[in-house]
């Protein structure tokens, strides 16, 4: 996934594809913005390419030499690195408002998007032949990831990864990011090392994930394929390579061939919602019994496979019964609305139908802070989220559901404005 490709130099913004189109304008012009440019480069790079940089540099050179990587692939790789400003600005950004699932969806799945994946998979039919035979992972899957994470392959960025990851390493505020960096980071080394990949070679976001399937480092080691067998595992420009290792990651991972994700359903309008919860898991027959069927009214294709509810935006909003596969989906990207974006893709690849459920647009988007408020008065209701960071997670919708199933509420576990509203109500604050 990319983030916005804004370069903030000491204050001023450049986007990057404009920085080669300065000749257009007039000579004076020029003039001060280079100059404006080369003051703020230098300020920035007093700020950030310091001292503490080589030193920390030297440290992390002594651990990687402990762990085997040889001084000579230590030094050509990082000699000369420095710290990225971009890197560093994308990681300090905190988005002040979440987007909502539909918005998500609707960037994420174009008509030109569904047609150009469909073209695709007529052109490599006989390469998807051989690779879902091999890996059992249904090609519509490994098309809808490729799809999300590169466009297919037409965009996986232009960062340096070991320059991303060293300075994650060595200015990333958060400590798991930090060591995450550091871990990915002597991964790098090591496939320098061990894979016959060129540093050079190694392109892709700020945030060091790789090519074409987008692999971090450590995916890339343990996951990836050298499928046309040219003695390379080339994620940036072997179609072969990219698709076996998105399947080999997802079969690692668990994935379940003879299952598909799950169905879009439709609630009876007498329902349990204790049964709202991913820990509930009931085969697709069962869940029949219960008045819950597919919502074009055709029959479960797996009826033997077990499966729980999901539903993203409250009891007004679509509702799913997902299977262990859409779990393994979550292993690529851990956000729900990614695993139901690469879904409804691989869906519209195929055979299947949109979404026919209506979304709540009414709901405007809930900004960070309210959501932190959302979960701090969970914590003081006695429902802990953990950490309270504004993210809804899994931890969080639970907390939600129990809190409104305890408060005599359908346990949809959605967050909106008329649940922070309630939950204000109930702790008697008044705003
Ligand atoms: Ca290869």
């Amino acid at each position: 996934m990319f983030l916005e490709k804004r370069v903030k130099v000491g204050g001023y913004l450049f986007y990057t594809n404009q920085i080669n189109v300065v000749e257009e304008r007039d000579v004076k012009t020029q003039f001060i913005q280079l100059f404006v440019f080369i003051i703020s480069m230098c300020v920035s790079s007093i700020a950030i390419s310091d001292v503490g940089f080589e030193k920390w540099k030297q440290s992390f050179r002594k651990q990687a030499l402990k762990e085997g990587i040889l001084p000579r692939v230590f030094d050509q790789s990082l000699s000369d690195i420095s710290p990225d400003q971009e890197v560093i600005d994308l990681d300090n950004s905190q988005p002040e408002f979440t987007r909502n699932i539909w918005d998500y969806l609707n960037n994420t799945i174009s008509s030109a998007r569904i047609k150009k994946g469909k073209e695709l998979l007529q052109q490599h039919r006989a390469l998807f032949d051989k690779i879902e035979n091999r890996y059992g992972v249904q090609r519509e899957i490994i098309t809808a990831i490729w799809a999300m994470e590169s466009d297919f392959g037409r965009n996986y960025g232009n960062k340096n990864v070991i320059r991303s990851l060293a300075t994650l390493a060595y200015t990333s505020n958060s400590d798991k990011r930090l060591s995450f960096a550091r871990g990915e980071l002597l991964v790098t080394l090591k496939i320098i090392q061990t894979k016959k990949i060129n540093r050079k070679k190694l392109v892709g976001s700020w945030a060091g994930a790789m090519g074409q399937p987008q692999f971090m480092p450590s995916s890339y080691l343990q996951y990836g394929v050298d499928y046309n067998r040219d003695g390379k595992i080339d994620l940036w420009n072997t179609i072969p390579d990219v698709f076996a290792s998105i399947a080999h990651f997802l079969s690692g991972s668990g994935w379940r061939k003879e299952e598909n994700w799950g169905e879009e359903v439709q609630l009876p309008k007498q329902f349990d919602w204790r049964l709202n919860s991913s820990a509930y898991q009931l085969r697709y027959e069962q869940w029949q019994e219960l008045n819950i069927h597919r919502i074009d009214k055709d029959r479960f294709r797996f009826p033997q496979r077990q499966a729980a509810l999901f539903i993203p935006a409250g009891k007004e909003g679509p509702v799913f019964l997902v299977t262990h596969n859409f779990s393994v989906i979550k292993k690529y990207n851990q956000s729900s609305s990614y695993a139901l974006a690469v879904a409804q893709l691989s869906n519209l690849f195929g055979l299947g139908k949109k979404i026919q459920g209506t979304w709540p647009v009414k709901d405007k988007a809930m900004s960070v802070d309210k959501l932190k408020e959302i979960q701090s008065l969970l914590n003081s209701h006695g429902h802990s989220v953990g950490v309270v960071d504004g993210k809804i997670g899994s931890i969080t919708r639970e907390a939600i559901r129990t809190w409104q199933l305890e408060n005599g509420l359908p346990g949809d576990g959605y967050a909106n404005l008329a649940l922070l509203f309630k939950l204000r109500q109930r702790a008697n604050i008044k705003k």
